[in-house]
């Protein structure tokens, strides 16, 4: 792609990474192109973005539009033009703003979540943001949990059970760590205990690199490498380390959080029990409450944060 050369005109400022953290190498550039989401520095981003304080992240398109509608009707932020809109290109991902609110899709796995939280890490410090919390409100198997749980993460693992992040950069293998914020989950845990009708649970992610044979399914299309006792076996173990759900992004979402010193959590809905099976039987109205239970624990959470801070009343823009 090329771009032309005009002299820096957007004021760089750097709040939401501290400068140990950020990437020097971002001042070398004329313009930065967040490719993926069809906007660049050259955006009115600090008008835009500035007062935005939290993150909220899933995987589905669908599912940033229907959390950027119900976050704005449950918390009554207005917003401009009849209803969260799709902000930059949606050909990748669906980016929502509800007054401090992001409702951002990630798409499935974590190579497609490590494109959108570096864009938007560097449009939230482009656009001068501070004090933002990051939340990851997904879908998950459950580990000894039946199908609506809502598993709130203390620590993500690896599908070795292990608690990090590797990830292989110009040949060598860095690893990461995983944990979630306390702060957050103690805060999540406290909220969602008082939501009588929610069933919780707190406890250890497994991420996988996979949906079937990464999460020892039985049911992919190829024939596996184990069998049902081993499988069975691989889950107990698990479940005896603390895992209580598995998914395809906690690692990847805790590491890179913890690494920018971006406060985050994961709030998953468990759409099944692995221990009774692999394939996920409910109703898409049972999926639908399965991960409403999800997003009213970060609404709720979220409700309580901006009472205390007031954010809502100050938001300058919707
Ligand atoms: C949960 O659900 C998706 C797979 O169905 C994946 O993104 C995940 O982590
Ligand atoms: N998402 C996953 O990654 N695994 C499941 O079992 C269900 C949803």
């Amino acid at each position: 792609m090329s771009v032309n050369i005009i002299p820096l005109l957007y004021n760089h400022n750097f709040m939401i990474l501290s400068d140990d953290i950020r990437n020097p190498h971002l001042d070398d550039l004329d313009v930065d192109i967040l490719y993926h989401f069809g906007l660049t520095t050259f955006d009115e981003l600090k008008q835009m973005f500035g007062d935005v304080k939290f993150v909220c992240t899933g995987g589905s398109a669908d599912r940033a539009e229907d959390f950027a509608q119900k976050v704005a009707s449950d918390l009554g932020i207005e917003v401009p033009g009849g209803g969260p809109q799709p902000i930059g290109k949606t050909e990748r991902f669906s980016l929502y703003k509800v007054g401090p609110i992001l409702s951002v899709n990630h798409g499935m796995g974590q190579p497609s979540l490590e494109i959108m939280l570096n864009e938007i890490a560097k449009l939230l410090q482009y656009a001068g943001c501070e004090g933002v919390t990051f939340l990851r409100i997904g879908t998950s198997g459950g580990v000894g949990v039946e199908g609506g749980t809502v598993v709130i993460t203390e620590e993500a693992l690896d599908g070795e059970l292990q608690p990090q992040l590797a990830s292989v950069q110009l040949g060598k293998r860095r690893t990461y760590p995983t944990q979630a914020n306390a702060g957050v989950v103690a805060e999540l845990v406290e909220v969602s205990s008082q939501m009588g009708d929610i069933k919780v649970a707190v406890g250890k992610t497994m991420s996988a690199d996979g949906f079937y044979e990464e999460q020892g399914r039985l049911d992919g299309a190829l024939k596996p490498e184990y069998d049902e006792a081993e499988k069975l076996a691989f889950l107990a173990r698990a479940h005896e380390a603390g895992v209580r759900n598995i998914e395809m992004e906690a690692c990847r979402f805790a590491a890179f959080c913890l690494r920018a010193g971006i406060p985050a959590a994961i709030v998953c809905a468990a759409l099944l029990n692995r221990l009774e099976g692999d394939q996920v039987k409910s109703s898409v109205e049972e999926l639908h409450q399965f991960s409403d239970n999800a997003q009213r624990v970060v609404i709720e959470w979220i409700r309580r944060r901006l009472a205390q801070n007031e954010i809502v009343k100050d938001s300058p823009t919707g």
